[in-house]
């Protein structure tokens, strides 16, 4: 369910019944929400599950490089905030679940996927937190590049996953210009704090581009998931939105990106840049990023710790169900 088998997906579609698939395909030409209970191709079903679930394991495992300096922000206000980003990123991925539980795949089958390896979580979170003006630039870049992608979200085929999704971008541009905020202060602060701001953009630029995916003649399933409008940008579309609005944001603050083949093609209206070091990208994927290790055994401990919190819910709601039907 979780690897990419595109001949499989190719003969899974053929063998589906014509006339329900040609129906299927006009309703989601016709830009309607497919639901939980309508006929969908196996196909359709798969690569969402396979998308919304590792969405909702990246805002889960996502917590961790941020929940890191809940201690550690530099003021009771940067605290506050950092605390109320962080319980918002579980929101979004108790959303997420959800929505992927409509396909049919239960939250456990999910989690264990993720504690096996067999599930992906977006790479960026594979890279540490070293420095207060980290959460800085995961705010302005993750949370910047998450947006770019998630707007176009909300318009995706299938109803929960659309509906999931205005919440979660109202939530993530608050936490864009937290991140942006924290930024500005740094680079308008001492020399000091100034070069941490700059040594946090070097760090975070390339593994947020590698956020949006594979370049496109490289990416297996956007050609199907842009047909049944599951996705509504390609990877490089929207890595190039990302580049166009984030670049003047840098000038602004006098900070640099960190690629001197960055600059502004007047032909295409956008901005030329550099090659993302897609070795990199790939060895992250398979499980090779710096902190890897690290986040999926907090994520296990995690699991097994708070697994008292799950039985006392289950126990509480059977208490009330029995005490309601007495
Ligand atoms: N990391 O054919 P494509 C956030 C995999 S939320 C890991 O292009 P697709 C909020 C891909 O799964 C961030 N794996 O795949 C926050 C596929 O593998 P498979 C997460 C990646 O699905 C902020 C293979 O490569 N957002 O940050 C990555 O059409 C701050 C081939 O790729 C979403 O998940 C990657 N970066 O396009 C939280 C958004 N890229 O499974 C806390 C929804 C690709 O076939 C703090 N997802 N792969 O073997 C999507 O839009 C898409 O799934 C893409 C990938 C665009 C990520």
């Amino acid at each position: 369910m979780y690897t990419t088998e595109m001949q499989k997906t190719a003969q899974v579609v053929s063998a589906e019944d014509p006339e329900k698939l040609a129906a299927f395909e006009a309703r989601v030409a016709a830009d309607e929400f497919i639901e939980p209970k309508d006929w969908m191709p196996e196909a359709y079903r798969r690569t969402l599950t396979r998308q919304i679930s590792q969405h909702a394991h990246s805002e889960i495992v996502g917590m961790l490089p941020e929940g890191n300096w809940i201690t550690r922000a530099p003021s009771l206000r940067r605290k506050a905030i950092l605390l109320a980003k962080v319980q918002d990123e579980a929101g979004h991925g108790l959303y997420l679940y959800s929505a992927a539980e409509t396909l049919g795949t239960s939250r456990e089958e999910m989690i264990e996927a993720l504690h096996s390896g067999k599930a992906k979580y977006s790479t960026i979170f594979n890279y540490p937190t070293l420095i207060w003006a980290d959460i800085g630039a995961i705010g302005w870049l993750v949370d910047g590049a998450a947006i770019m992608n998630q707007v176009p979200l909300q318009r995706t085929s299938y109803g929960p996953y659309a509906r999931a999704m205005v919440r979660v971008c109202k939530e993530e541009s608050f936490h864009q210009r937290q991140g942006y905020e924290i930024m500005m202060h740094l680079a308008a602060g001492t020399p000091e704090q100034k070069r941490m701001a700059q040594d946090a953009l070097d760090r975070w630029w390339w593994p947020s581009l590698m956020m949006f995916g594979p370049t496109d003649d490289n990416s297996p399933n956007t050609a199907q998931s842009m047909r049944w409008r599951i996705k509504r940008d390609t990877n490089d579309e929207l890595r190039q939105k990302f580049v166009d609005i984030t670049k003047p944001q840098a000038d602004a603050i006098g900070l640099t990106v960190p690629d001197p083949d960055l600059r502004w093609n007047e032909e295409k209206g956008g901005h030329d840049f550099g090659a993302v070091d897609w070795e990199e990208f790939y060895a992250v994927v398979r499980g090779e990023g710096p902190v890897a290790r690290e986040r999926m055994k907090a994520r296990r401990e995690a699991w097994e710790s708070n697994a008292w919190v799950r039985e006392a819910a289950v126990a509480h709601a059977e208490k009330r169900a029995a005490r309601e039907a007495a």
